[in-house]
């Protein structure tokens, strides 16, 4: 379903077995060093979704190496399934093949029952490809807002375990955020309480 023009949604894309191995893939990831953690905002407010970085590691607002404002150590690698898994995700999506950049950062986005992520564009990155979005556990609403700015019109989406998203074209910049989780609502063999987003994106960067 197209919400706007180059913003597709492909509920259930992941099937359960795709969904349990990302899910532990995630879980590995989130361990220590260059972990999950907590990201504080300049204004000295904290997120209250939890974050692991692969590939490189964002920070308000920016990208580095290493983890400026936590350990202090390097980021985790991106590992070149999720390169594979991006342009997948881009191909169903559009029907055509990703173009030629190669993905190279994950973030990884824990939400526990009250965690919420308000409007805001994702404008670090230095390269136009597409953000690839996929969500595992609790339902989420999803805000799809304008370029504009915070305010309306926007569009609530719910998001599934196992759907996948896609932002290109003229949605890449636009506002979002996820005003609300639905607890409880996971599937249960999944094993996961509160939801996981991953979102894969092309950091136009050079090490
Ligand atoms: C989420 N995560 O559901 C969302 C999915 C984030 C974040 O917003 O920054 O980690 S990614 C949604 C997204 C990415 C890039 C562009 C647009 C939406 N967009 O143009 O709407 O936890
Ligand atoms: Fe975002």
């Amino acid at each position: 379903t197209e919400v706007a023009p180059g913003a597709v949604h492909v509920p259930g894309w992941l099937d359960e077995a795709a969904q349990r191995r990302l899910l532990a893939a995630c879980r590995a990831w989130a361990r220590p060093p260059a972990g999950l953690r907590t990201v504080r905002m300049p204004s000295g407010g904290e997120m209250s979704v939890r974050t692991v970085c692969l590939g490189w590691h964002w920070f308000p607002y920016g990208y580095a190496r290493t983890v400026v404002d936590g350990d202090g150590a390097p980021v985790k690698p991106f590992p070149a399934w999720l390169d594979e898994l991006a342009r997948a995700a881009v191909a169903r999506a559009y029907g055509r093949p990703a173009g030629p950049e190669a993905y190279d950062i994950a973030l990884v986005n824990f939400y526990d029952a009250d965690a919420k992520m308000g409007l805001h564009r994702d404008a670090d990155e230095k390269s136009t490809a597409p953000v690839v979005s996929l969500s595992l556990g609790d339902t989420c609403v999803f805000r799809f807002g304008n370029t504009e700015g915070r305010s309306r019109p926007w569009t609530d989406v719910e998001l599934h375990s196992g759907d996948l998203f896609v932002f290109g074209g003229p949605s890449r910049l636009a506002y979002h955020g996820v005003p609300r989780i639905l607890p409880g609502t996971a599937p249960a063999p999944l094993g996961l309480t509160g939801r996981l987003n991953i979102t894969l994106r092309v950091s136009g960067l050079t090490r």
